[in-house]
């Protein structure tokens, strides 16, 4: 028998080269049971292995392709069988590879849709809910008290012009007091607020008298910051103007707010002291909440707790904002609210307020 296809028996060519086909095809052939077994990956490698195999074996330039050409060598009465021969075993090999086809095409598409799939059961991914700082907290605590007393919230700007940061506030300039409430200011000669104590002029010049309004707000100082000083913090103002005003009025008011801020038996103390915008000026304290005045670390012994300055109206600052001081007189007072926010929750440094360290600020929820 000769090498030479041409010279080839053309039915032993055909069953030659059904027989390489079936010998390659062999991994496919059990394609079926494995198939579970197969990645998807694999069962995409494998579907393009056999579209390379059907090319290789039963395209234009394969030798089955070439088998089919010797048909003008088969003697005529053969011919026939032999077309049909060469037919049946094409259409099975066909059908062989459209078989192995569909199950490969059938496990890739499972293989997707699983990887794609969203298990509607697992439980879903809770979003971290936030919650008030705590000296938010801390001033709707004192918003609620006050406007149970009768008082408005009264908002203020930041920006501040010398005037009502200081001049109005009867501080000139080169008064010593402005050197402990210096600030910082803009390039266009604008000061920072360097305490809430402004939002009184704008009150009386827009309300005008009587009015009783609280302001609380956020205020500035150039001091270095330390464990009870930082360079921005809070305060809360309060003041109430209106005819026979007295200084009584301020300590039943002050006592009456830390009575209902710390309980019933807290007790209120107040000592002369200076601010240039009230006359006569007082700084208050209150009996401490921890110990109730017996003396602790929060109160550093002593039973008390300084809470803020207070007075009454100077009446230079009534008439600058409008208001006569022959008519009428108010008291005014100011705390801050950081500090107080620190001993309520036995913070030691109140820089841990403004750090934004959420494992600090959780604990607050
Ligand atoms: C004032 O600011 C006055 N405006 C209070 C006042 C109002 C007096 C109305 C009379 C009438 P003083 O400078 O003492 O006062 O500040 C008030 C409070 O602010 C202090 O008791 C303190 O709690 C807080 N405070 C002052 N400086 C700082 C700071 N650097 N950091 C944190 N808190 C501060």
């Amino acid at each position: 028998m000769t090498n030479d296809p041409g010279q080839q028996d053309p039915k032993a060519l055909v069953e030659a080269a059904r027989q390489a086909f079936e010998q390659e095809f062999e991994r496919f052939a059990s394609l079926s049971d494995q198939s579970a077994n197969l990645t998807l990956s694999q069962a995409e490698d494998e579907q393009r292995a056999l579209v390379d195999l059907r090319t290789r074996h039963l395209g234009k330039k394969s030798a089955f392709a070439a088998s089919k050409k010797t048909i003008g060598r088969v003697s005529a009465d053969e011919r026939a069988a032999f077309g049909q021969l060469v037919q049946q075993i094409e259409a099975d090999l066909t059908g062989k590879i459209a078989r192995a086809d569909t199950i490969l095409a059938n496990h890739i598409e499972a293989a997707r849709t699983e990887r794609q799939r969203i298990d509607v059961t697992l439980p879903g991914r809770r979003p971290r809910r936030g919650h008030l700082h705590p000296i938010t907290m801390l001033r709707e605590q004192i918003e609620d008290i006050f406007v149970g007393l009768g008082y408005a919230i009264e908002d203020g700007r930041e920006i501040e012009t010398d005037f009502y940061n200081f001049e109005a506030l009867n501080i000139p300039d080169n008064h010593p007091a402005r050197s402990p409430q210096d600030t910082f200011y803009t390039t266009a000669g604008q000061a920072l607020r360097s305490q809430t104590s402004t939002v009184q002029i704008h009150a009386m010049q827009r309300r005008g008298a009587p009015l009783r309004i609280i302001a609380p707000g956020r205020v500035f100082r150039r001091d270095t910051p330390d464990p009870t000083h930082n360079p921005m913090f809070f305060q809360v103002e309060g003041l109430c103007v209106d005819r026979g005003i007295t200084m009584a009025h301020l300590k039943g008011t002050v006592a009456e707010f830390l009575r209902r801020m710390f309980g019933a038996d807290t007790k209120t103390r107040f000592r002369p002291s200076y601010f240039p915008f009230t006359e006569p000026s007082a700084e208050f304290d209150f009996s401490c909440f921890k110990c109730g005045g017996s003396g602790c670390r929060i109160c550093k012994n002593s039973g008390w707790i300084e809470l803020g300055g207070s007075g009454m109206v100077h009446p230079n600052v009534l008439r600058i904002a409008g208001v006569d001081p022959e008519v009428y007189s108010g008291f005014a007072f100011g705390l801050g609210i950081d500090r107080m926010c620190a001993l309520m929750y036995g913070l030691d440094d109140i820089r841990l307020l403004f750090e934004n360290d959420v494992r600090f600020l959780k604990q607050f929820e």
